[in-house]
């Protein structure tokens, strides 16, 4: 095998590695790294849950001597600034490493290219842009926060042979089966937040918790648009959001006219805020840390996003059965995918046909 296959193999083994914390380590990304000595992997590191430390100051760890004359890979341009670790960049000159293959640039403004400056003028042989498409589909929550200023937003449909996802007046429906739902909780503990329309809020009376064994932990905040606050305090939401935050997000303005509701949703630990759109919503989230977004439902507030071109990211569940009369139809499909998305992606689950549709950073 040549030296750039290998590069690929190892660099595709680091960015699994990283997609271990996604959702996991916001505001930072999940960054993954491996040193190669010999053909062999000596040390690996992944950003630890809540951001630090670093990837590669562990898998240098684990490497131990020898890292001396190996190659590193990082899905990430090593840093370069102080911040509350210091420079990873500066431990891999430490290190004694002799060539950093890298996947993307960091485009935050105390790194971008100054990590990849610090390797060269050790004398370090740096090469960039390895798996560079699947290295941003990884950090695509990290760069769309540090280039777009709001977090990524992904939004999420199951829909039936007949173009429906739902049925007017019915709660949840099963539309699609045990595989796929299961890969949708999956999809949770790697986000940072769910969003659902106040619609689906009273429809369907849905918990939006991570419900797989092991992950209960990786529940992401979850947040309702609730213009009016008429979110049930005997709905689920509310009688866990003590366990799970959950964020209300009332009309701009509406503070005096529905105190009421709001004192008696803060009380049982919902947190109200206020927002005039969507884009200005999507700018408190980020400002709370929060670097995803998971559109969860329903056709309404799907639409309102697809129609502000904020949606990054589209994911079809498409279920074998039929819905009939009354059927909601879906706001999105196959057939008619916004422009500027490209399909990366087609799967099985079950009898479930899943599509994974970006749009780049
Ligand atoms: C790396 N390796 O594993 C990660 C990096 O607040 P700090 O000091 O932790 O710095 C956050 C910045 O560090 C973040 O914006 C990004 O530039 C970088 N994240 N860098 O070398 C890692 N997670
Ligand atoms: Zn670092």
């Amino acid at each position: 095998m040549d030296a750039a296959s290998d590069d690929r193999r190892f660099m595709e083994a680091a960015l699994r590695l990283a997609l271990t914390h996604l959702g996991r380590t916001s505001t930072n990304p999940s960054v993954g790294c491996l040193i190669v000595k010999d053909g062999e992997i000596v040390g690996r590191g992944v950003t630890a849950e809540g951001g630090r430390p670093h990837a590669e100051p562990q898998a240098l760890a684990e490497a131990g001597e020898k890292a001396r004359g190996a190659t590193a890979y990082v899905t990430l341009e090593p840093c370069s600034h102080y911040g509350r670790t210091p420079p990873c960049a500066n431990a891999i000159v430490g290190a004694g490493v002799a060539r950093v293959v890298i996947s993307v640039l960091d485009p935050d403004p105390r790194v971008s290219g100054r990590g990849v400056k610090i390797l060269e003028d050790a004398g370090i042989e740096v090469v960039t842009g390895v798996l560079e498409e699947e290295g941003r589909r990884a950090l695509a929550a990290y760069l769309t926060r540090q280039i777009k200023k709001r977090p990524q937003v992904i939004l999420k449909l199951a829909i039936s042979s007949d173009g429906m996802i739902g049925r007017r007046g019915e709660g949840q429906i099963a539309i699609t089966g045990h595989q796929s739902r299961e890969q949708v909780h999956l999809l949770r503990a790697a986000t940072d937040s769910i969003l659902v329309g106040i619609g689906t809020a009273l429809a369907d009376d849905p918990e939006l918790t991570v419900r797989l064994p092991g992950l209960e932990l990786y529940s992401p905040v979850r947040v309702v648009l609730d213009r009016n606050l008429d979110l049930p305090l005997t709905s689920k939401l509310v009688r866990s959001a003590r366990k799970v935050p959950v964020i209300a997000v009332a009309g701009e303005g509406s503070a005096e006219s529905l105190q009421g509701r709001r004192a008696a949703l803060e009380a049982e630990g919902v947190e109200v805020v206020e927002a005039s759109d969507l884009e200005g919503l999507l700018f408190g989230l980020v400002s709370r840390g929060i670097s995803s977004v998971l559109v969860e439902g329903g056709a309404k507030t799907a639409r309102a996003f697809l129609d502000a071109g904020l949606v990054d990211r589209i994911l079809l569940f498409h279920g074998p059965g039929a819905i009939g009369s009354d059927g909601i139809v879906a706001p999105v499909d196959t057939d008619h995918i916004p422009e500027g998305f490209k399909h990366v992606r087609t799967a099985v689950f079950d009898a479930d046909r899943f599509d994974d549709y970006e749009r780049g950073i």
